[in-house]
């Protein structure tokens, strides 16, 4: 028999409710650029603010521009970025250099200002072997297209830098669908387990292709799924780029410091549709909830904040926004000279050593080539 003691003493509803409550979204800038926090502003100056800047505003141009040239046919796959520029790229401001990134198919703005050139972004759009020939020093991978994989990859670097003894993190990004996935958790909680330094980044942009989020979990936040795989979870307003570049920078710290992982919900929103292939946002999204998201623009409250200080003006964002545009003609014209693609040719970059099926495969397609 049950006694009422006992059913007081397991008050599951509450213990929920506990945890749910232990994860306020973090904000530093409000819609209107204005600092609402104080004591949590990331340590950036006047130079460091200005770029940030451009990189938001050069990224938009260059969402603007793959949407027009996907249209004309001139690129292939596309994953519009406009809205998520906080998320993005305040995260990957976070990092040093010799971090590694594992992106999602949404994710190439990062691996660009990590180092990767724009012509080969176009080229692995094009679906062309060069496109995935990461030059050496450029740490990123190619972007993801599996829902989560990237998530287990990433303890695994992580893993590896920490065997190296090496000062660095492996941070990955993935959507609020992919935090649904299997991978996910095994990633989280392995990472969890061997103290990884890695960073584990969702960017909640409220919908996996029509799904809203609220329909894919029961969680009322991405970021309490750290509880479980004991990790800290922080939840941050993903359209403020101050506060998601001050946790990102602090999850840096605790990993390097060898204090492990940390899982990292970003609240965004992508204004376009989930891909080029042909989705209609309107069909699952309505008018109010895309007004509502679009007061909250990143780049809107940043040039507010930048203004505001004196450090910002039309004239510096005209500069970005026609160096966006030539560097993108540039890049485009690029990726139209290089090679047609051989069989061979994406053969020969998969390994460092080829196995002996590919070598005999291989030996085939150039004997092909060679007529
Ligand atoms: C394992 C797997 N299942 C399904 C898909 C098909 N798929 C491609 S994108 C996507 C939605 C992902 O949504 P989310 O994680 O929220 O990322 P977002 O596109 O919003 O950035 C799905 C289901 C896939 N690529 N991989
Ligand atoms: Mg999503």
């Amino acid at each position: 028999m049950a006694s009422n003691t006992k059913k007081a003493e397991f008050n599951a509803k509450k213990q929920l409710e506990q945890v749910e409550d232990q994860f306020q979204t973090v904000q530093i800038l409000n819609e209107d650029g204005e600092v609402v926090n104080e004591a949590a502003m990331p340590d950036l100056n006047d130079e460091q603010l200005q770029e940030l800047m451009r990189r938001m505003v050069y990224t938009r141009i260059l969402d603007q521009r793959s949407i027009s040239l996907n249209r004309q046919g001139r690129l292939g796959f596309y994953a519009p970025t406009a809205g998520q520029e906080a998320s993005q790229l305040a995260s990957q401001f976070a990092l040093e250099k010799e971090d590694f990134i594992l992106p999602g198919y949404r994710d190439v703005p990062q691996m660009i200002w990590h180092g990767f050139p724009l012509a080969q972004a176009f080229l692995w759009s094009r679906g062309h072997f060069q496109g995935g020939n990461i030059p050496e020093g450029v740490n990123v991978i190619a972007p993801q297209i599996i829902i989560g994989a990237q998530i287990i990859q990433a303890a695994g670097v992580a893993l590896g830098m920490k065997k190296r003894g090496q000062k660095t993190v492996a941070i990955t990004y993935t959507g609020d669908g992919g935090a649904s996935q299997g991978d996910f958790y095994e990633g989280i909680n392995f990472a969890g387990a061997y103290k990884a330094p890695a960073i584990f980044i969702v960017q909640n942009n409220r919908f996996a292709i029509s799904t809203p989020v609220e329909k894919q979990s029961a969680a009322k936040t991405i970021a309490q799924k750290a509880v479980a795989a004991g990790i800290p979870g922080v939840q941050v307003d993903g359209m403020d780029p101050l506060a998601v570049y001050a946790v990102v920078r602090d999850a840096r710290e605790r990993a390097i410091n060898g204090e492990g992982p940390t899982l990292i919900e970003t609240l965004t929103y992508r204004y376009g549709p989930h891909t080029m292939a042909g989705d209609d946002p309107t069909r699952y999204r309505t008018a109010d909830l895309d007004n509502e998201w679009e007061k909250k623009d990143p780049l809107v409250r940043f040039r507010k904040f930048l203004e505001k200080k004196g450090i910002w003006n039309e004239e510096m964002e005209n500069e970005v926004i026609e160096k966006a545009k030539e560097d993108i003609k540039e890049a485009i014209k690029e990726a139209d000279n290089a090679p047609k693609q051989k069989v061979t040719d994406l053969i020969s970059i998969m390994y460092e050593e080829m196995p002996q099926n590919l070598e005999e495969q291989y030996a085939i397609y150039k004997e092909k080539e060679s007529k």
